[in-house]
Formats: structure tokens, C-alpha cells, sequence
């Protein structure tokens, strides 16, 4: 599978303002922000979506959630509150076909989303 823009931001082939990486995962600020925080978290792997995900991908899908997590904490935003939003096809939006959580949060977001 060819990388798309997420897998050649995860190789540093691309440059992006990145705020957390380990052997599994990568966390970057998004280039066109919905909200003060807007990060995307996603695995290095070459998954597109989450419909694409089978049984083995099941610890990487939890450390992604529990990434989001970590770097919330360390944009301050823990006691205010942020949303985790994963866009898996088309009318939900997904533009990039690399899997992604956006972590979004530094103001009020309305319920229910767009
Ligand atoms: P989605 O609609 O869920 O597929 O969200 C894709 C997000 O990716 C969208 O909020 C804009 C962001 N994005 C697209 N291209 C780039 C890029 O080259 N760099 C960064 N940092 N973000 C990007």
C-alpha cells in the first residue's frame, strides 16, 4: 500500500508540528485547526479506516485512545474536556485515508456534530 500524506508525515518525509511520537503511533497538530486544540493521532501503520481494522489491530486501537489521552493531558485540556472523533468513510467526512483520531478541544463543541 502507498503511504498517503499521514504515512509520509509518520516517515518525516513531510514536515508537520509534531507533539508526541512513539514505536506505534504518531500525534500532530492539524494544518487547517476545527478548534484551539486540534490534534490528530494515528498509527504508523498503513491502516485506512477504522472498517479496515481486523482483531490484531485491537491493542493498537486502544493505545491510540489512550494516546489521545496522554496528549491531552499534556495540552492542559484534562479538566476542561475534549472530544476523540474518528470520520470512517465518506458521509462521515473522512478526507485522508490514513486512520485517524482527531483530539479537538479548547472551546465549547456542540452536540450533536455537523
Ligand atoms: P478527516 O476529514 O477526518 O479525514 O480529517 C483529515 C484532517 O487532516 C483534516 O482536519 C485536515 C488534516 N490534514 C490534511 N492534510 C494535512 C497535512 O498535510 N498536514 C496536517 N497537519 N494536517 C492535514
Amino acid at each position: 500500500m502507498s503511504k498517503t500524506i499521514f504515512g509520509k508525515i509518520a516517515a518525516k518525509e513531510i514536515p508537520a508540528k509534531l507533539v508526541y511520537e512513539d514505536d506505534r503511533v504518531v500525534a500532530f497538530r492539524d494544518i487547517n485547526p476545527q478548534a484551539p486544540v486540534h490534534i490528530l493521532i494515528i498509527p504508523r501503520e498503513e491502516i485506512a479506516r477504522v472498517s479496515d481494522t481486523k482483531p490484531a489491530h485491537e491493542a493498537l486501537l486502544g493505545h491510540l485512545v489512550w494516546v489521545a489521552s496522554e496528549v491531552a493531558r499534556r495540552e492542559g485540556v484534562e479538566s476542561t474536556g475534549y472530544r476523540l472523533v474518528i470520520n470512517n468513510g465518506p458521509d462521515a467526512g473522512e478526507s485522508v485515508p490514513h486512520l485517524h483520531v482527531h483530539l479537538l478541544a479548547g472551546r465549547a463543541l456542540g452536540w450533536p456534530p455537523g
